[in-house]
């Protein structure tokens, strides 16, 4: 058996595994990450599209923004589209100038893998039979990788391994609490290179069930339908796809649409869910691995990212101030924001898409809740400063010396 001793064994490459990596990096923090799939699944994945103003910032100061710069699209505003009508959230002017990105999670992981490559730091793809062990006293990871057998000897995991991961399942059952909803319908996605069919989001609450049109870059767009659970990807051509959306739109956003061959195609099912506390000894959870929001709210990567900043400097504060206040503190903060996130997520999820068993009354209170929002300065205010993210504090990083 191989040992390999560090001072962080982070579990997953997810854009949490990574930026937390980059983050240590950055501090000179001594750590590996050990992720089941390989770097080009990874690399691969299809997930979220839109970054909040404090985790572009974030990955400003992680040093990878060089093509966030450059390629991402910066949005003031969002449409919601009700009744057949379309009105405009001002973000901006709602939030004292705040803004969103639109820049894609696929970007912002090969963004992260290859700062990581370039900076040469250990990390194990297609690792097998991940298991995490004595995190209550002397935390270990072992695993089997190119045919021989590892074991990580570590001060702290970080579980970034997300919503199906190893080290949420490995806490005992008595230590940990899970909140959960699961919602009675998914999100059909279709990824394909045609130009959106409007500058900006737009949020689609018919009668036919929830739409959303967003965007990759400016000949690349996104597209969801809210479907049942049970339907399949095989039965969604992507005909049946566009027709669908098209008429869930208004007249002019029908017109304009320009459809084309989906390059990606899937289902994702919508569920809420946080676990308390996402702190066991020297094990953190941190993104998916500790909670799930519904993607209405575009919440779900920067939550992540948020845990993250809390838990490098709790890591940093632990390492190059002695302090363990941060490490004490982390379940706690993580937690406030996650909880408000969770909310937010839920409730736009609840406005706007169609529960087959609301009844007329629900839906007549939820349409006038709508107006009232849309229609209402307070309102929109209240979408705005969630939608663009809550603030925090993330300690500077930089010109750290490397921890011996
Ligand atoms: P990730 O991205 O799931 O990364 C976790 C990583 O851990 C690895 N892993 C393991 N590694 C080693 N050992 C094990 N035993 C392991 N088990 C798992 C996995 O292979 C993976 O590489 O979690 P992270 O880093 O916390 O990042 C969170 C975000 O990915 C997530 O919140 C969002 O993508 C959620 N989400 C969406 N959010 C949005 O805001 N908008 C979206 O449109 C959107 N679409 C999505 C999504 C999540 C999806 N999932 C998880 C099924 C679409 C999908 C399909
Ligand atoms: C996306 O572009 O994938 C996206 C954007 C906004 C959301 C959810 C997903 O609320």
């Amino acid at each position: 058996m191989e040992i390999v001793k560090t001072k962080v064994a982070i579990i997953g490459s997810g854009p949490a595994g990574l930026l937390l990596g980059q983050l240590l990096y950055k501090a000179g923090i001594d750590h590996v990450i050990i992720e089941q799939r390989s770097a080009e699944y990874v690399a691969s994945r299809i997930r979220a599209g839109i970054l909040e103003q404090v985790s572009v910032d974030l990955l400003e100061q992680a040093g990878v923004d060089q093509n966030l710069k450059t390629k991402g699209l910066p949005h003031s505003g969002i449409e919601i589209l009700t009744n057949g009508k379309k009105h405009r959230v001002d973000l901006s002017s709602l939030t004292e100038g705040k803004q969103v990105t639109v820049y894609g999670q696929t970007e912002v992981t090969k963004d992260l893998m290859q700062a990581r490559e370039h900076a040469e730091l250990t990390s194990f793809y297609e690792a097998e039979q991940v298991q995490v062990d004595d995190f209550y006293s002397e935390p270990k990871v072992t695993f089997h990788y190119h045919g021989k057998d590892y074991q990580i000897e570590c001060d702290f995991i970080a579980g970034c391994d997300g919503y199906h991961g190893v080290c949420r399942a490995s806490v005992p059952v008595d230590k940990v609490k899970t909140f959960e909803k699961v919602y009675p319908f998914g999100w059909l996605g279709v990824l394909a290179d045609v130009p959106p069919v409007a500058d900006e989001l737009i949020y689609v609450q018919s009668e036919r069930g929830f739409a959303l049109c967003s965007m990759r870059s400016e000949t690349r767009s996104r597209y969801y339908l809210q479907v049942p659970l049970t339907d399949h990807v095989e039965d969604w051509s992507d005909e049946r796809f566009w027709e669908e959306l098209k008429r869930r739109l208004d007249p002019e956003s029908r017109e304009k649409l320009v459809t084309g061959i989906s390059i990606e195609k899937s289902i994702a099912p919508l569920r809420s869910f946080v676990t308390e506390p996402m702190r066991f000894g020297q094990l953190f959870l941190a993104g998916d691995a500790a909670h799930i929001v519904p993607p209405t709210g575009a919440k779900g990567l920067n939550l992540a990212a948020s845990d993250i900043a809390y838990l490098s400097s709790a890591l940093v504060e632990y390492y190059h101030e002695g302090s363990e206040q941060g490490i004490n503190e982390y379940s706690e903060k993580c937690l406030q924001r996650v909880w408000k996130a969770e909310r937010f997520s839920w409730w736009m999820t609840h406005l706007l898409h169609r529960f087959e068993t609301e009844s007329e009354f629900d839906h007549k209170i939820k349409q006038a809740e709508l107006s009232y929002i849309l229609t209402s300065q307070a309102g929109q205010t209240t979408l705005a400063e969630n939608y663009v993210g809550l603030p925090y504090e993330i300690k500077p990083l930089n010109h750290l010396q490397p921890v011996g």
